[in-house]
């Protein structure tokens, strides 16, 4: 018996910066039906995926970096999801802003969220690599403040066990970084979901700006072939506030080649069916880590920043 995962990677388009919890909500139940019409188990939504990407504004007043955060999940906005989800018996993930208190600390994460078929949170993830910085930069024309709004995970990846296989979770900025797909592997898992929110402008290196999409699908099939794992990298596309942001949402198999990918920046349901099986032809093979990894000799990879 094959273990296959039916995966949706739902893509979404821009959302405004006015524009309601409710409204996202209400298109990611859209997806999620769509996904659902061709048979999906697991649907995969963007990082930050129930607002606008709001760290691309300096908000002065902590009160109001606030309101982009979610105290509680679910909540009222994002109950309409669970509930259709689990009356069809789909499990996903998504991304939000989390604030929470940890021994007696307000912490804000940029947090991903596994959710089962049965409407449980299985795995709470929060991000690793947060890019950008911490001070307003009046020479961009778009800020990236990530450094400034989250605080940095103090753990790191994990995977879990969940829908008959092995799962894991990463976030956008994380996927560029060889370190996260193999963190998860170590940790077992046979697949990575991934959303992101990736400008096409690099303010720091313009240079680069025409290499967004290559250097997305590159992390992509990178991590996925050198650790032998499915990996679903999904995008919130598209004109956000004026800020253009790549699409290119993909499900790559272990062997690194793209199985399926988004052809538009909009909203859009794409699908694969994932037979997690096939970790092995890696991973029993040229990535055999039991037989040829060296960690003894990997020595500067944690003691080295
Ligand atoms: N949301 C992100 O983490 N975005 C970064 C940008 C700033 C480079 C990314 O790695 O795509």
């Amino acid at each position: 018996m094959t273990r296959s995962i039916r995966t949706a990677a739902a893509q979404m388009g821009p959302i405004a910066r006015d524009e309601p919890r409710a409204s996202a909500v209400a298109r990611m139940v859209a997806l999620l039906e769509q996904a659902a019409e061709q048979g999906a188990n697991l649907v995969v939504f963007p990082e930050l995926a129930l607002t606008s990407f709001f760290p691309r504004w300096y908000i002065d007043d902590p009160a109001q970096v606030d309101t982009w955060f979610e105290r509680a999940m679910p909540n009222a906005a994002t109950q309409p999801l669970f509930e259709r989800a689990r009356a069809m018996g789909i499990a996903f993930s998504f991304g939000y802003a989390e604030l929470v208190e940890q021994d007696g600390i307000l912490r804000h994460y940029n947090t991903a969220i596994l959710v089962d078929a049965t409407g449980q949170i299985v795995d709470r993830y929060h991000k690793v690599h947060l890019p950008g910085h911490a001070e307003h930069e009046a020479w961009r024309p778009f800020q990236h403040l990530e450094k400034r709004y989250f605080d940095p995970s103090p753990h790191g990846f994990a995977a879990v066990d969940a829908l008959g296989g092995r799962l894991g979770q990463a976030i956008c900025n994380d996927r560029r970084w060889p370190e996260t797909y193999r963190e998860l592997a170590l940790d077992g898992a046979e697949m990575a979901l991934i959303g992101y929110n990736t400008p096409r402008h690099y303010p720091p290196a313009p240079e680069h700006d025409h290499l967004q999409d290559f250097h997305n699908h590159l992390s992509l099939q990178a991590g996925a072939y050198a650790n032998g794992m499915w990996v679903v990298g999904v995008a919130k596309a598209g004109v956000e506030e004026g800020c253009e942001l790549i699409g290119g949402s993909a499900i790559v198999a272990p062997t690194g080649e793209i199985v399926v990918q988004a052809k538009t920046l909009e909203d859009e349901v794409i699908i694969a069916d994932c037979d997690l099986d096939r970790c092995a032809e890696i991973r029993a093979n040229i990535f055999d880590f039991a037989k040829h990894r060296r960690p003894e000799v990997y020595t500067r990879l944690t003691a080295q920043k």
